[in-house]
């Protein structure tokens, strides 16, 4: 990886931690103040740095400062920000249309982005795939497209999995504080189970995997019947909820036990999808062919845009005009999406993200050694966490998490933070992160952890 990233025409943006003021600076903390006048509290803020540029592994803020970026804007800008090949198809695009609607008159690069997904995600059958907004919109489109092909009504959702904030996703994500308090009544005809937590699982990781199917299938089969079931729908590795793996073998029970009862298996790749695992897609990884799945966030490099891929019979179940929305498949996120399958393609960024992985896990595993404060450290890829806990126990230290956070914030490396129990530092940088920065980011992380 270069030293730059010389995307805009303009002047290249150096890959460097840059600290001219304190965090956040003068120019920002005005700008805050503005926001908070202007844009209610329900809008939060992880790190109140305004940003004026990014690019490669840095954000940019209004008071020069240059943060080393582990956050992506969640899992979002995985081919970086303003990354060469998204800059020139928008910018052709924006000058040649911009909307015309897919629904009324339709254009090209919408059927390719869905060409593409249906060769690119799991499964050699016939697929299609339909375009709409955001991870939510595609999470709630799979939903109706699983009912109507099945004629059922139930979905089956799990412990610590996340959907989105509109209503029917809203109550497919498990977490009340902050999704869910005081937003009832939820949607009807939604149904949780466990999931297989490896760190969590009460009887040891070992029984995991076997204990969590069992229990959940028994909920299935006991309290729903399988054959009120439309959809299960699962993250195959949990994001917000604290990027949990499921324990090896969980996933391909629960998929075996939806198709042997006509239940619609779909996968919620919105967090884990294109290239972030260091797979193309997170279900490859255990061999799982999803009959729906879901993806958004890395899939147009921050341009907004979703998508739901999947078996023909089941899409094709739909009747004319029964889905849809005026912007999805935006002609300008339809470029940006194609530029960015070129990207990940063209530049390995499957083998990148294996690569972060690889210098990220063993000194994250190196420092679980020296500090109890780490419990556990997972992920995949360029999608890696630790759990925090009080030294000794597994109880969930989420102080210490926001104050580790805090710190990071304050030296110039931005992390996010995870979690049912909001102790999870999570690890999202962009896949083209140069290794100088992502070294550094872990020493302030490193060091962080072991002042706190
Ligand atoms: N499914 C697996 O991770 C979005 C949420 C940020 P949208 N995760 C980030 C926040 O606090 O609102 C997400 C996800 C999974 C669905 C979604 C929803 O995607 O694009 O935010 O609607």
């Amino acid at each position: 990886m270069s030293g730059t990233n010389d995307t805009h025409g303009g002047p290249a943006l150096p890959q460097e931690r840059r600290l001219r003021t304190e965090i956040p600076g003068p120019r920002s903390r005005e700008l805050l103040a503005r926001k908070q006048a202007a844009v209610p509290p329900g809008i939060g803020t992880t790190l109140p740095v305004f940003v004026t540029r990014a690019g490669g592994g840095v954000v940019v803020d209004a008071d020069g400062n240059s943060l080393i970026d582990f956050g992506s804007g969640i899992a979002v800008t995985s081919v970086g920000n303003a990354a060469p090949r998204v800059v020139e198809r928008v910018t052709r695009q924006v000058a040649d249309f911009t909307h015309t609607c897919f629904m009324v008159t339709p254009y090209e690069s919408y059927v390719e982005v869905c060409e593409t997904l249906n060769r690119l995600t799991p499964g050699d059958h016939e697929k299609r795939t339909f375009l709409v907004n955001s991870g939510a919109e595609a999470v709630e489109n799979a939903v109706k497209v699983a009912r109507h092909a099945t004629g059922r009504q139930a979905v089956v959702v799990f412990d610590h999995g996340y959907h989105g904030r509109t209503l029917l996703t809203m109550t497919l994500t498990a977490k009340n504080m902050p999704y869910k308090d005081g937003f009832g009544p939820f949607a009807p005809e939604v149904y949780r189970v466990p999931l297989a937590y490896p760190f969590r699982w009460p009887t040891g990781r070992e029984n995991c995997a076997e204990e969590a199917a069992a229990q959940a299938i028994d909920m299935i089969t006991k309290q729903i019947g399988a054959e009120k079931v439309a959809a299960v729908v699962i993250e195959p590795i949990a994001g917000e909820g604290g990027f949990i793996e499921p324990a090896r073998g969980f996933l391909p029970r629960v998929l075996e036990f939806c198709r042997a009862n006509g239940i619609v298996f779909v996968a919620d790749e919105v967090q884990t999808g294109f290239a972030r695992t260091g797979d193309l897609f997170a279900c490859e990884d255990e061999g799982i062919v999803p009959d729906l799945i879901c993806t958004a966030k890395g899939i147009a490099g921050g341009l907004p845009l979703a998508a739901v891929t999947g078996r023909a019979e089941l899409m094709d179940s739909v009747h004319v005009s029964g889905l849809g929305g005026t912007f999805g498949g935006n002609p300008l996120a339809c470029e940006a999406a194609l530029g960015v399958f070129e990207t990940i393609e063209r530049d390995d960024l499957v083998g990148r993200a294996r690569h972060i992985g690889s210098v990220m896990l063993p000194r994250l595993r190196a420092l679980a050694e020296r500090s109890e404060l780490v419990g556990d450290v997972r992920g995949r890829g360029a999608m890696i966490a630790i759990e925090l806990v009080r030294p000794g126990t597994k109880e969930p230290d989420p102080v210490a998490t926001a104050a580790v956070a805090r710190r990071c914030h304050a030296e110039g490396l931005l992390v996010l933070t995870a979690g049912t129990y909001g102790n999870v530092l999570r690890f999202l940088p962009p896949l083209v992160m140069p290794d100088h920065l992502l070294e550094e980011g872990l020493g302030i992380l490193e060091k962080a952890i072991t002042e706190v």
